[in-house]
């Protein structure tokens, strides 16, 4: 199994061999019998492999880390109930009072505030080096840097390499957050980044219908999360949510291509329309690191476009977004259905006036997550809500 493709698919899973089941069941179990009081003591000794409770792990569970791990090209991964989960866990997991996160921005606007809410409590600093880059921030206390594969909202890029080499030159963990792009456009794993981490709520569920998060890389990295996050704060995630997951994964290749193909259309379009100032789209020829994103990603530039409209105060936006008829106005993104928010007063709206204009997060700006809808439905619903409003 040499292609992305065929791993979607088969990775992680096999007929069930009980029953010969295809779809890998959904062990809706809270816990496990293990026959004898002996076997009962070694298994949680760790000293015999197998299921205790679902909290510490769950075979539906089990077969989606298989899965998301092959795809990431990591040793192991570790599910959760949500990419926040995810986050929390990472931070409660590997970081102790005194050390140092650094991150390069912008980020989701409820991860940056809740890195700096648990740095707050715990100790930790958290610092921003998105201006001063990120060799002027690293310091003997940092233990960790984290970054956006591609940043939300405003579709900037990090030279994953790069990053991973100065980190690891100085025994620091990085972590790539790859929701935006998913491993098929992008594998930080690959780039040297230790740890990548998803919201699976977006583009690897791809149907809108179940929240959830995954950390992968190695073992040594990996276990002090699992053990943090599932068997001490019980982030884990749901069988049920689970098999959605296994089976969204399944066509998250094709989805991916179809959010591609459609988002390239859309960015055209918009940066050809006089009410629009700028379009962010890093397939775009004018986007500023358009070369990084030759280099970085593969397959294509993503689902997500932002723009900028001409005049940028918030009833000139809501008065184009009010019109938009397909694109449903909604927070979350990589769903099959196409999406289209303001994140100044929805995503972003966690995090402090000077963050946001630091990160281009102005009123103006409209964040679109272009659904797998044919692109020129997509284009003839953006071109009747800008063409009905004047500039
Ligand atoms: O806890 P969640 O599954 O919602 O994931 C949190 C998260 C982590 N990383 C990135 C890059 C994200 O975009 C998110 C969630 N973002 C949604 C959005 O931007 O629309 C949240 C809606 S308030």
């Amino acid at each position: 199994m040499t292609h992305l493709r065929t791993r979607a698919v088969h990775a992680g899973q096999q007929p069930d061999p009980t029953t010969g089941a295809i779809a890998t069941p959904i062990t809706q179990t809270t816990a496990f019998g293990y026959g004898t009081l002996e076997r009962g003591a070694a298994l949680f000794a760790g000293e015999v492999p197998g299921y205790r409770y679902s909290r510490f792990a769950n075979p539906t569970v089990a077969a989606l880390e298989a899965k998301l791990a092959d795809l990431e090209g990591a040793q192991t991964a570790v599910a959760f109930a949500s990419g926040t989960a995810a986050t929390a866990s990472l931070v409660l997991g590997l970081l102790r009072p005194g050390d140092e996160l650094v991150f390069l921005g912008p980020l989701y606007g409820g991860t940056e505030g809740l890195l700096r809410n648990l740095g707050e409590r715990w100790g930790i600093r958290v610092v921003d080096a998105t201006a001063t880059g990120l060799e002027a921030s690293l310091t003997p206390a940092t233990r960790m840097v984290w970054v956006e594969t591609l940043t939300n909202p405003t579709l900037r890029l990090h030279d994953l390499a790069d990053v991973a080499a100065m980190a690891r030159a100085r025994g620091i963990t990085t972590v790539a957050d790859n929701t935006f792009c998913t491993p098929c456009l992008v594998r930080p794993l690959e780039c040297g980044i230790d740890l990548v981490m998803h919201s699976m709520t977006k583009y690897l569920g791809g149907h809108g219908d179940a929240t959830g998060g995954i950390v992968a890389g190695a073992d040594a990295l990996v276990a002090p999360v699992r053990k943090t996050g599932l068997g001490q704060v019980g982030g884990n995630l749901a069988p049920q949510e689970a098999f959605l997951f296994l089976r969204g994964i399944k066509t998250l290749p094709l989805r991916m291509a179809a959010h591609c193909e459609g988002a390239l259309a859309v960015a055209r379009f918009l940066q050809q329309h006089p009410a629009v100032r700028v379009v962010h789209y890093p397939g775009l020829e004018s986007h500023p690191q358009h070369a990084l994103a030759q280099r970085q990603m593969q397959g294509g530039f993503g689902g997500m476009v932002a723009f900028e409209l001409q005049r940028c105060e918030r009833s000139a936006v809501a008065a184009v977004l009010n019109r938009l008829a397909l694109f449903t106005q909604a927070v979350s993104l990589g769903d099959t259905d196409s999406l289209a928010c303001h994140p100044a007063s929805t995503t972003h709206s966690f995090v402090s006036q000077q963050a946001r204009d630091a990160a281009g997060v102005t009123e103006g700006l409209v964040r679109l997550s272009v659904g797998i809808e044919h692109p020129d439905d997509l284009v003839a619903d953006l071109a009747q809500a800008l063409d009905g409003w004047a500039p």
